[in-house]
């Protein structure tokens, strides 16, 4: 096997974001690159999630490569909130202006990456059984690529159509005429039942936890706006970079009782009607740590709920009760206004729980539902699931499965004890899911570049995360979540998800700035916390 591997200084897994940036890095460091994706083409999880009304809830402004000016200036949104194809064109287009085309492999995922220590290096088979031998590895796998199939008693027996939101037909599809349901009302959800409910002949909205949400109030961004958001790309994105979400969300960070109800009101009403998840999150400062002022917030949402949907029972039903921001706080367009419509059902499992799909439909506890088309927008196993399905063997035979089946763990979130010379960008651990994930991605991207340099400079050829020093990240990680009202969380951040899934924190709560202050002062004191090996003087 080994004798017939093609050789490079570091093979790229993924081709969204995070790989695409971190293949370009590390070839201008003059590394040679091989890069993969089991996907055909750029785009990471904007290649697979094209159903229809799929919007990124970041603005698209925000949600854009920072790091090349050429790119930035030549790249115009044209919406606040850009859609699925949008973003996929722009991933084309910066893949493209960088030159990445030659580096990639599309059609082609991992299979086994197996840690050979004597030869410092790793071995990763392909899907078609190439084998690849490289220095390091960089896993760009996202944190949202492995679909959660729902665990429903029959689900398979279905003899119409399945659509998961996460694996969507590129062909698209109609649903005119047709009877739908679809399962799971995150972000996902929210998204393509307003689209579905457009076109389908009658729409079941099978919900089991309801969402918050703002709208987006999407609209066009005028040339002259973008124009001068170019003339302000640098002087904006430095604002931006020290927020905790990476976004400047226009906070006072005044808490509850500074502002006072009636300026507490005001602010919240400021950030709702301009439409930003994130602005809204960050309006009111003690939102997740306080009780108080969180169900402050989560009430001021539930009476926009109320008037949105325009039926104070079915609104009931719709109103999360939860801490908001526990879960995805999510950015809509139209959501709760589609269930005025006729053609619209909820099946709130609350009160009818669903006991089973069967060939012709769903059962619930209060009845039989035909339907032609199930869409589920269930979720993924997030963060550790892409990685858990590979055969990825470290040092000593340690798989990683094993290691993150027990519990997921990883150092800065970005490295893992017992896997030498190997990152994961946006690992367990990182601040990805709580951030604006591009500029999360810079960060990691542009760290592991900068260490990359001082293991050729410093002649180093091993270098491996201590386990105490991922064990103390990982203990840093859960106080920082101890401190706020994730405790209640039940989401995917944790694991909480999936049966059976440890539930550890998984993302960090400390926000952007206070990462990349910890990854420079990291880099500053020579990677503490990483095992370096020299290579011996020939
Ligand atoms: P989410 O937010 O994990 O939502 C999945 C939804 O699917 C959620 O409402 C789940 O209800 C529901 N679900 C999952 N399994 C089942 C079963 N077995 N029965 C009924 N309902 C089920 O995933 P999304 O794709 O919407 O969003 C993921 C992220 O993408 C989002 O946070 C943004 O960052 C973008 P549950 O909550 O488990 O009761």
């Amino acid at each position: 096997m080994t004798s017939t591997a093609e050789t490079t200084d570091i093979l790229v897994v993924g081709a969204g974001f995070a790989g695409i940036y971190m293949s370009h890095a590390a070839r201008k460091l003059g590394l040679s690159v091989i890069a993969v994706d089991r996907a055909g083409g750029f785009g990471g999880t904007w290649y697979w999630n094209r159903y229809p009304g799929l919007r990124c809830d970041v603005e698209s402004i925000d949600y854009s490569f920072s790091f090349d000016n050429d790119i930035q200036q030549n790249w115009s949104w044209s919406e606040k909130f850009a859609s699925q194809p949008e973003i996929l064109r722009y991933a084309e287009f910066v893949a493209d202006r960088l030159e990445l085309r030659p580096l990639f492999r599309f059609g082609n995922g991992v299979k086994r990456s197996i840690w050979n220590e004597d030869e410092t290096c790793w071995y990763t088979t392909l899907d078609d059984d190439s084998v690849i031998r490289s220095r390091y590895v960089a896993w760009a796998t996202g944190i949202l690529s492995e679909p959660k199939k729902p665990a429903i008693d029959g689900i398979d027996s279905f003899a119409g159509e399945t659509l998961y939101t996460a694996r969507w037909p590129h062909e698209g599809f109609n649903f005119e005429g047709k009877r739908v349901a679809v399962i799971g009302t995150g972000s996902s959800g929210l998204g393509v039942i307003p689209e579905i409910a457009k076109q389908a002949e009658h729409l079941y909205v099978i919900q089991r936890t309801p969402s918050y949400s703002v709208p987006g109030f999407n609209k066009p961004i005028a040339k002259e706006q973008m124009d001068a958001v170019k003339a302000d790309y640098p002087e904006y994105r430095k604002r931006a970079r020290p927020w905790p979400l990476g976004v400047d969300t226009l906070s006072s960070f005044k808490t509850l009782e500074e502002f006072g109800v009636e300026a507490a009101t005001e602010e919240l009403r400021k950030h709702y009607d301009y439409g930003n998840g994130m602005r809204y999150g960050g309006a009111i400062a003690d939102v997740m740590v306080n009780m108080e002022a969180n169900e402050f917030a989560s009430q001021f949402l539930r009476d926009r709920i109320r008037e949105r949907v325009g039926d104070d029972e079915l609104a009931e039903k719709l109103i999360p009760k939860y801490p908001m921001l526990t879960r995805r706080l999510c950015v809509d367009h139209g959501y709760f206004e589609t269930f005025r419509r006729d053609n619209v059902t909820l099946i709130d499992q609350s009160e009818q729980a669903l006991e089973r799909i069967d060939a012709r439909g769903f059962q619930t506890s209060q009845g039989h539902y035909d339907v032609d088309v199930i869409v589920c927008a269930t979720g993924f196993d997030a963060l550790t699931g892409a990685l858990v399905k590979i055969d990825i063997e470290g040092s000593n035979g340690l798989k990683l499965a094993e290691k993150w089946n027990e519990a997921p763990s990883a150092y800065l979130g970005i490295g893992v004890a017992g896997f030498p010379n190997t990152w994961m960008i946006n690992a367990p651990t990182s601040p990805s899911a709580f951030s604006n994930v591009v500029l999360a991605i810079e960060q990691q991207v542009e760290w592991i570049s900068r260490m990359l340099q001082y293991l050729q400079e410093n002649n180093i050829d091993r270098f491996e995360p201590e386990a105490d020093a991922e064990q103390k990240w990982v203990e840093h990680v859960d106080e920082l979540t101890r401190g706020t009202l994730m405790v209640h969380s039940k989401a995917w951040y944790s694991g909480a998800n999936i049966p059976g899934k440890p539930r550890i924190q998984m993302v960090y709560l400390g926000g952007l700035g206070p990462y990349e202050e910890t990854l420079n002062d990291v880099a500053a004191d020579n990677y503490r916390g990483f095992a370096l090996t020299q290579r011996p003087l020939q």
